[in-house]
């Protein structure tokens, strides 16, 4: 076990102090203290034609109220049975069908909806609903109640991003169901995005929680935003155009613990290679592309289609090539990461 077979007094060392609940930082210093960033996850695409009739079935055999919330979690293929999309992130796609009901229930984990297709379901978060539509954003930070409904037709399917494992890292996981499976109406809809999405705030509404206050980032603002910002300059050499989706009351990330983005990449757009420490998933809106992810023999090309999903996990090498005008959407842990200090990127000019 020891890294020096040569010396058989540091094993029989090992030994005499492991029943004192002790071990030697020698043999393990350099997994612990690495030259490159060390993730677990791998980089990976959920093609949505192939997961999309999988969802559609879970609807056959399970209601959103006995799932309480029925999802299926993008997992990681080197974290099964983790519920881990990334280190640090989960994600998932949540399928409501007409006149369901998720059920009203609080946690510490803070989540982020993007919705992929559908329309006329809401998500109620502290006794206001916000219908959503595709391309909508819309925040459910911890601890606030939060149920979904459906008043729509047809199925309806949203990508779910948590911080399930930075919550679980700090052993801080835990929640609670409502009394009732829908928590009050209080406010009539609308009212959060007039509030709080105009630019304009109240003089003695100062930030009390670090999350935003505005829970609908709707996209039909989101993405004129990016259009003019297309038209109005050059794109960034490693982004393309990329905004990210801030709180109002600082212009920081929506969310301590989630940060979301909105990126545009015009055709035949080829991003120069980056490299960050944060975790990313992405939601394609339109377009087609190609992502190449790694280097060497063990680059990997992900192809992506509308609503297709991909994950890329941190420090990895990747490029973006557009191969039509192309919208994704994107959440990471960069803003947690930021906010420890241990954020990187490196910029590549080739
Ligand atoms: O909709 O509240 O994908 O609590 C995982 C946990 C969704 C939700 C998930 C949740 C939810």
């Amino acid at each position: 076990m020891t890294q020096n077979p040569s010396r058989p007094e540091l094993e029989e060392f090992y030994q005499r102090i492991d029943g004192h609940e002790l071990a030697p930082l020698w043999e393990v210093i350099h997994k612990l203290l690495a030259r490159q960033p060390i993730t677990r996850a791998v980089p990976h695409l959920w093609r949505y034609r192939e997961v999309r009739p999988f969802l559609l079935e879970s609807g056959e055999i399970i209601s959103a109220k006995e799932a309480e919330r029925r999802v299926l979690i993008l997992e990681n293929p080197n974290l099964r049975g983790e519920a881990k999309t990334a280190d640090s992130l989960y994600a998932g796609l949540q399928l409501i069908l007409p006149g369901e009901i998720a059920p009203a229930h609080r946690h510490t984990q803070s989540a982020l909806r993007f919705i992929v297709e559908g329309e006329g379901a809401y998500t109620a978060v502290d006794g206001e609903r916000a219908y959503m539509n595709p391309g909508d954003l819309i925040l459910t930070p911890s601890w606030s109640w939060h149920d979904h409904g459906h008043e729509g037709s047809d199925p309806m399917v949203w990508l779910d991003g948590l911080d399930i494992p930075q919550v679980q890292f700090f052993g801080s996981t835990f929640g609670e169901g409502y009394d009732a499976d829908v928590f009050e109406t209080t406010l009539p809809p609308g009212t959060n995005q007039a509030r709080f999405g105009a630019n304009v705030r109240a003089v003695d509404d100062l930030p009390e929680k670090p999350f935003s206050p505005l829970f609908t980032y709707p996209f039909n603002e989101t993405n004129q935003a990016l259009e003019k910002l297309i038209q109005s300059r050059e794109p960034n050499p490693w982004h393309g155009y990329k905004m990210e989706y801030q709180n109002p009351m600082n212009g920081g990330p929506v969310m301590p613990t989630l940060s979301a983005f909105l990126h545009g990449m015009q055709k035949k757009f080829i991003s120069r290679p980056y490299q960050t420490t944060e975790h990313q998933v992405f939601s394609v809106i339109r377009g087609s592309g190609k992502t190449m992810v790694g280097e060497g023999k063990d680059q990997i090309e992900i192809s992506w289609q509308p609503k297709d999903h991909f994950v890329i996990p941190g420090w990895y090498r990747y490029t973006h090539q557009a191969e039509a005008d192309s919208t994704l959407f994107s959440f990471s842990d960069q803003g947690s990461q930021q906010k420890l200090g241990i954020w990187r990127e490196k910029k590549h000019e080739i």
